[in-house]
């Protein structure tokens, strides 16, 4: 077990489908904690920083329009082995094939529109913790 901050955002599908307070309900309930938590909106900047790793790929220019399309909900969580806790409670990225249980089995229903954002890994979580908490 190990200590550990990850970035969460509820995208513009979660927030206009008000499931904001379902998912931080949920995320208290593991036991996680929020630090920090602010509606806002994307940049371009902060969104090309966050997924600079899909460049080039054929749903990127969908996925950057997308994420500053609306208000998103961005959340600092941090616990116990919190980057993979967050990733299971959110699920499969394709909606479609998410658990029941999970936010996007739950919540979502396609695979862009997936209801929330969470880092793979305790490096890229560092990174984009900087890109959207400064
Ligand atoms: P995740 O959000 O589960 O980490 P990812 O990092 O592979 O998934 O992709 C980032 C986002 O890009 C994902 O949440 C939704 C979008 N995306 C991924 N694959 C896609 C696809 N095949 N078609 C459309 N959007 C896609
Ligand atoms: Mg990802």
């Amino acid at each position: 077990m190990a200590f550990e901050r990850t970035y969460n955002m509820i995208k513009p599908d979660g927030v206009a489908n008000k499931h904001i307070g379902e998912i931080i309900t949920r995320i208290e309930r593991v036991g996680l904690t929020i630090e920090k938590m602010e509606l806002c909106m994307v940049t371009p900047e902060q969104a090309a920083e966050n997924y600079k790793e899909h460049e080039g790929k054929s749903f990127y220019d969908g996925l950057i329009s997308y994420i500053t399309s609306g208000p998103v909900v961005k959340m600092v969580v941090s616990g116990e082995n919190a980057v993979k806790t967050m990733r299971k409670l959110m699920g499969a990225t394709n909606c479609a094939e998410a658990l029941p249980g999970t936010i996007r089995g739950d919540f979502g229903l396609t695979v862009d529109q997936n209801v929330i954002h969470g880092s793979d890994s305790v490096e890229s979580a560092e990174r984009e913790i900087g890109v959207f908490f400064g």
